[in-house]
C-alpha cells in the first residue's frame, strides 16, 4: 500500500483488545507484562508494578514509568515464548503479541513462521542463508522443522502422492511483499526433489524469461511482475516430473508505451539495448536506451544492483534452454526493436483539419525494415483508416491525436503477441510427456494489491483479481472449514471473517456491476471516461463497497483497502482497438512476423462480446473487450485451482523502502489484518482440522480395542476406542457422520497402531521362522 496513505493502527486500543478479547479471553487475568500502545501507533513492552481499580503503573525498561488506563494494556506472552514457530503457540493471541512474535523472528533471519495452516514470510530484502541443497535434503528428510517454503512444497509433494489429489501453493501478498521469489523457492524444491529427468531445468529457466518480458521496475518493487502466472507442475507415478504448463493472466499492456516517473518498461527492452552484441545492434538499429521515446518517459534507465547486459545473456542462455531457435530469437529482438522505432516515429500535419501522415524518418524506415513490410503501406496503417460505408470502402485520413493512439495500439501489439507466443513455445517444450498421470502441483503468483496516487485501468484489473483470491483464500479457511462443523452437527462458535463477497459482487455482477458497466459503456460510440464515471455514480451509489469521487474517479472498498481510481483511458484500454489497417499489415509483412503473430492477431477478431463496437467506426476489428478477456483467464485460473488442496503462503512487506532490516509495525500490522492471519490461527486453535467418518475410524483402530464392544456399530467402536485411549473430551468432537480432532491428537492413536502393528509383524515373522 501507499506508504503516505497506510493507516498506522488505531491509537485506541481498547478497540483492538475488545475485537481480539474474545481471544483473549481464555488467558489468564494476571497482566504481568503488557503492551501498551504509543502515539506513534508502535507498541511497547512493560511491567505492570501496580494496578487498583482502573488504573495500573507501567514501567517500560528504558526506566519510564506512567500510570494507565488499564483497559489500554493487552496482556504480553512469557519469555519463553518470544519468537515460537507457529503463532498457534502463543498464549495470548493478541495484534501486538502477533507483530512482536513476527519482528523478534524477522531481526534473526527467521522469515518465515507458520500461522496455523498458512505460512507467513517476510521479505528480508537480503540474502538470507536458507536456501541450496543442504536445506533442500534437510527438509527432505524432515531434519528441520522450523517453517520454511521447503516445508509447503514437500507437504504438497506428500499429499499429492498420498491422497493422490492435485496440490497447489497459493502465493498472495501486496506488491514488492515476495511472491514471486517465494514461488521460485517453491519450484527449487519441487525440481530438487522430482528432478532426474532434466525437464525440471527447463521449467527453472522459464522464469528468467518470463521475468524479463513480464516484470518491470515500479515504485512498490524494482522487479515488478506485469502478469500473472500459474505454473502446474506434472508427476510420474515415480514421483518425477514429467512436464509442465504455464497459464498466465493479462500482462499490462500499457506499460510497453508509457510509464509513469521514476518507473521502467519491461525488463527485456533494456537488457536487448546493454546486452545486445554489436553484430545483433547493427543489424536492428540499436541505439542507447536514452534515444527512445517509450523508455524516456520514466526518466530511469538502470535498477541499483542489476546489470542488465548480464541479464541479456541470461534470458538467451535460457531461451535456448526451452528450445527457441536462435532464429526465432532473433526475429522476437527485431519484434523489441520494432517497438521501441514505433515510440519514435513522429507525424507531420498536412491541412488545417489536423490530419497526419507519419514522418519518413529513420525510426519509420526501421520499422519498416525490422517487421519487413513497404514504408508506404506502414505510413498508411498509421495515418489512415478503412471505412465500410454502404457497399464502399472509403479511406479516412486520422488526425494527429488519432495517429498517436494508432501507432501505441500496434506497439501495444505486437509486444502482447509477442508475450503469449513466448508463452506457446515454453508449453511446447514443456509440454507433458504421454505417460502423465495427471498428478500435478501447481504455484501460483499473481501481481499483487496495489495502490498508487493515481490508479488506473491496470490497477484496476489487478486488484480485482486479487480480490477473487482472497475469496478463494476465505473459502478455503473459514468458510468451508466451518460449514463442515455445522453440517455434522459439532459444537461451534461461528468465527466471523471479513468475506468480500460483497466487493466482488461490485466488480462482477450483471448488468449492473463495475465490469458489465465498463464494457456496455464501451460499446457506445459517444462513450467517455466521464460518461462511464456518471453512469457508475448513478447505479452503483447505494454500494457500500463504492464512493463516487470529484469529476471522474471512484473508490472500491478492497479487503487490502480503499483505492480511488481515475478513469481516465478506461475505456480506450478496454477497447484496445486494433484496426484491421494494421492487422492486416501486419499478417501481410515479410519477416517471421506472420507465423509469430497471425494466429493471435487474427484471433482477436473472433467473437463480438463488445457488441456494436465498431459498426459506426467502420472497418475495425470486433473482439472481446480487455476486461472480460481477463475476467475469463481469472475464472479460468481459479478453477484449476478449485479441484486441488491448496496450501497457502502470505507474504508480507515489512517497509516500503525495500531495505533490509526495517520492520514498521503499522504497514506489517495492516497486511496481517486485511487477509485475517490472526482469524487462521483463531478457528485452527480452536478448530478440529483431523476428522475421519465413523466407519474408517472404526476400521482402522477397531482391532485395538481391548474388550468387546456390545453393538458393533461404527459409532459405538469409535466411541469405545476413544474411552480407551483416554482422548479428553475437549479434544474432539464426534458429529453426525464424523470425528472431528484437534492437532496432534489422532498422532498418539497412529502411533500405537503402527507399534502394535509392528508388533503383530514381528510374532508372525518370528512364527514363521520357527516353522521352518
Ligand atoms: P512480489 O512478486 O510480491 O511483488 P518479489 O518477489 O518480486 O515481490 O520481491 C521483491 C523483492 O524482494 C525481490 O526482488 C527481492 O529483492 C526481495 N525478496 C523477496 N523475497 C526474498 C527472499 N526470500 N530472500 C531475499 N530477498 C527477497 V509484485 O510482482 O510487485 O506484486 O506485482
Ligand atoms: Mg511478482
Amino acid at each position: 500500500l501507499n506508504s503516505a496513505a497506510a493507516p498506522l493502527p488505531s491509537v485506541s486500543t481498547s478497540n483492538i483488545e475488545r475485537r481480539w478479547s474474545d481471544i483473549t479471553s481464555y488467558a489468564p487475568k494476571k497482566k504481568v507484562q503488557s503492551w501498551f500502545q504509543l502515539p506513534n501507533g508502535n507498541w511497547e513492552l512493560g511491567k505492570i508494578i501496580s494496578s487498583s481499580g482502573t488504573e495500573s503503573v507501567i514501567s517500560f525498561p528504558e526506566g519510564k514509568v506512567l500510570k494507565v488506563n488499564s483497559d489500554s494494556l493487552i496482556p504480553a506472552n512469557p519469555d519463553i515464548l518470544d519468537g515460537v514457530d507457529d503463532l498457534m503457540q502463543l498464549s495470548y493471541l493478541n495484534e501486538p503479541s502477533v507483530l512482536y512474535n513476527l519482528q523478534y523472528r524477522y531481526n534473526q533471519d527467521m522469515i518465515y513462521t507458520k500461522a496455523g495452516p498458512v505460512l507467513v514470510a517476510v521479505n528480508p530484502f537480503k540474502e538470507v542463508p536458507l536456501y541450496g541443497n543442504d536445506y533442500i535434503q534437510a527438509y527432505k528428510n524432515k531434519s528441520i522443522e522450523s517453517p520454511h517454503v521447503y516445508a509447503i512444497a514437500d507437504t504438497a509433494i506428500r499429499e499429492m502422492s498420498r491422497d493422490e489429489v492435485n496440490q497447489s501453493i497459493i502465493i498472495s501478498g501486496e506488491s514488492g511483499a515476495g511472491k514471486t521469489e517465494t514461488a521460485k523457492i517453491a519450484m527449487q524444491y519441487l525440481a530438487a526433489l522430482g528432478g532426474g529427468s532434466g525437464i525440471e531445468y527447463e521449467i527453472l529457466k522459464t522464469n528468467p524469461i518470463l521475468e524479463a518480458f513480464g516484470n518491470a521496475k515500479t515504485l512498490r518493487n524494482d522487479n515488478s511482475s506485469r502478469f500473472g502466472k500459474l505454473i502446474e507442475i506434472h508427476f510420474s507415478e515415480t514421483g518425477k516430473i514429467s512436464g509442465a504448463k504455464i497459464q498466465t493472466l493479462l500482462c499490462e499492456q500499457s506499460r510497453v508505451v508509457q510509464c509513469a516517473e521514476g518507473e521502467r518498461s519491461y525488463h527485456i527492452f533494456y537488457q536487448l539495448c546493454a546486452g545486445a552484441p554489436s553484430a545483433l545492434k547493427e543489424k536492428l538499429n540499436l541505439k542507447d536506451v536514452g534515444e527512445y521515446n517509450y523508455l524516456k518517459q520514466g526518466n530511469c534507465y538502470s535498477i541499483s544492483g542489476v546489470d542488465d547486459s548480464e541479464q541479456f545473456r541470461i534470458v538467451k542462455e535460457a531461451l535456448d534452454v526451452v528450445h527457441v531457435s536462435k532464429e526465432d530469437q532473433e526475429s522476437v529482438f527485431a519484434m523489441l526493436a520494432a517497438v521501441l522505432w514505433l515510440g519514435n516515429v513522429s507525424f507531420t500535419i498536412l491541412d488545417n483539419e489536423n490530419h497526419v501522415e507519419a514522418v519518413a524518418d529513420e525510426s519509420l524506415i526501421n520499422v519498416a525494415k525490422l517487421i519487413g513490410c513497404d514504408i508506404a503501406d506502414l505510413n498508411l496503417a498509421l495515418s489512415t483508416r478503412k471505412m465500410r460505408v454502404g457497399n464502399d470502402n472509403i479511406v479516412q485520413k486520422l488526425t494527429l491525436s488519432q495517429a498517436i493512439v494508432t501507432r501505441d495500439a500496434l506497439a501495444k501489439s505486437i509486444y502482447a503477441c509477442l508475450f503469449e507466443w513466448l508463452v506457446d513455445q515454453i508449453n511446447k517444450s514443456l509440454a507433458v510427456g504421454k505417460r502423465r498421470t495427471g498428478r500435478s502441483i501447481s504455484i501460483l503468483d499473481i501481481y499483487g494489491f496495489e495502490s498508487f496516487d493515481r490508479n488506473s485501468f491496470e490497477q484496476f484489473c489487478i486488484n480485482y483479481a486479487n480480490e477473487r483470491l482472497q475469496q478463494h483464500f476465505n473459502r478455503h479457511l473459514f468458510k468451508l472449514e466451518q460449514e463442515e462443523y455445522i453440517q455434522d452437527g459439532i459444537d461451534w462458535a461461528k468465527v466471523d471473517f471479513d468475506d468480500n463477497q460483497d466487493c466482488l459482487n461490485l466488480f462482477e455482477k450483471k448488468p449492473l456491476g463495475l465490469l458489465s458497466l465498463l464494457d456496455e459503456e464501451s460499446t457506445f460510440p459517444n462513450g467517455t471516461d466521464s460518461s462511464f464515471a456518471n453512469k457508475l455514480k448513478q447505479h452503483l451509489k447505494s454500494n457500500p463497497c463504492f464512493r463516487g469521487e470529484r469529476e471522474k474517479a471512484f473508490t472500491v472498498s478492497h479487503f487490502a483497502g480503499e483505492v480511488t481510481y481515475d478513469t481516465t483511458g478506461f475505456l480506450e484500454k478496454n477497447r484496445d482497438l486494433l484496426h484491421l489497417d494494421s492487422i492486416q499489415l501486419l499478417s501481410s509483412c515479410l519477416c517471421h512476423l506472420p507465423r509469430i503473430f497471425a494466429s493471435n492477431m487474427l484471433n482477436q477478431s473472433e467473437k463480438p462480446v463488445v457488441g456494436p463496437l465498431h459498426k459506426a467506426g467502420g472497418a475495425d476489428s470486433q473482439k472481446l473487450s480487455v476486461a472480460t478477456k481477463f475476467k475469463g483467464q481469472l475464472f479460468q485460473l481459479m478453477q484449476r485451482l478449485e479441484s486441488t488442496t491448496p496450501h497457502f503462503i502470505r507474504c508480507i512487506k515489512p517497509n516500503n523502502l525495500q531495505s533490509p532490516g526495517s520492520y514498521e509495525q503499522g504497514l506489517v500490522l495492516q497486511q496481517l489484518r486485511c487477509c485475517g492471519v490472526l482469524e487462521v490461527v483463531r478457528i485452527s486453535r480452536s478448530g478440529f482440522p483431523t476428522r475421519m467418518s465413523h466407519q474408517k475410524f472404526a476400521r482402522r483402530y477397531g482391532f485395538l480395542l481391548l474388550e468387546n464392544v456390545a453393538s458393533q456399530d461404527p459409532l459405538s467402536v469409535s466411541v469405545a476406542i476413544l474411552h480407551q485411549f483416554n482422548i479428553l473430551p475437549e479434544m474432539y468432537q464426534v458429529g453426525y457422520t464424523k470425528l472431528f480432532f484437534r492437532t496432534g491428537q489422532i498422532g498418539a492413536l497412529e502411533d500405537t497402531r503402527n507399534r502394535t502393528l509392528h508388533g503383530i509383524l514381528h510374532v508372525q515373522s518370528c512364527f514363521r521362522g520357527h516353522q521352518a
